[in-house]
């Protein structure tokens, strides 16, 4: 009967080396550990959203994202939000009209599935998760035309879903946006 390999009775070469093994393999996980709590604190990781909830299947019931709040509304300092839903395959409104070289904040909520959006040209760029509201501070410098791209795939109609985002100087932009009643998009 063949002997099952076994270091002989007495020889500990075996034991060293399987001790020295499992040590260093727990000092490397205790190591990226530490590196990843350590960026998280120094960077001030987060979540982009701050982790506001919603409920995802009510959104069209009424609330921030009713249809009447879709698109935008510019605050007394000329600042702007952007109210959009995204759903299987489009956001809504789909084209977003923002004032260039003002601050803007561009609020989402998912109506169904896992959504993706980034602006072409800017460092926007942040997923859609329902039962979450997704929330992106930034700014336009040059008026223009911008495409953003739903860049998750959520389902058979993905590549067609896309809105634009047109930047325009904040003088000749539509005056309804003044009337909080109303918010304004350049959707047909
Ligand atoms: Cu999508």
């Amino acid at each position: 009967m063949a002997e099952i390999s076994t270091p002989p009775s007495g020889d500990k070469r075996g034991e060293v080396g399987e001790r020295l093994w499992a040590g260093s393999m727990t000092a490397i996980t205790l190591l990226l550990v530490g590196v990843v709590v350590y960026t998280s604190a120094h960077w001030g990781f987060h979540p982009p959203s701050q982790v506001e909830t919603i409920d995802s299947t009510s959104l069209h019931e009424g609330g921030e994202f009713s249809e009447a709040n879709l698109g935008t509304v510019i605050a007394p300092d000329g600042s702007a939000v952007v109210r959009v839903v995204a759903q299987q395959y489009a956001f809504v409104p789909d084209c977003l009209v923002v004032p260039a070289g003002k601050p803007v904040t561009i609020r989402l909520a998912s109506a169904d599935v896992v959504h993706g959006f980034l602006v072409q040209g800017t460092n926007v760029n942040a997923m859609v998760v329902p039962g979450y509201v997704t929330t992106v501070h930034t700014m336009f410098k040059d008026p223009g035309e911008r495409l953003m791209p739903c860049h998750e795939f959520c389902g058979v109609g993905h590549q067609a879903m896309w809105a634009r985002v047109r930047v325009v100087e904040p003088s000749s932009f539509p005056s309804d946006a003044n009337n909080k009643q109303k918010a304004v998009s350049c959707a047909p």
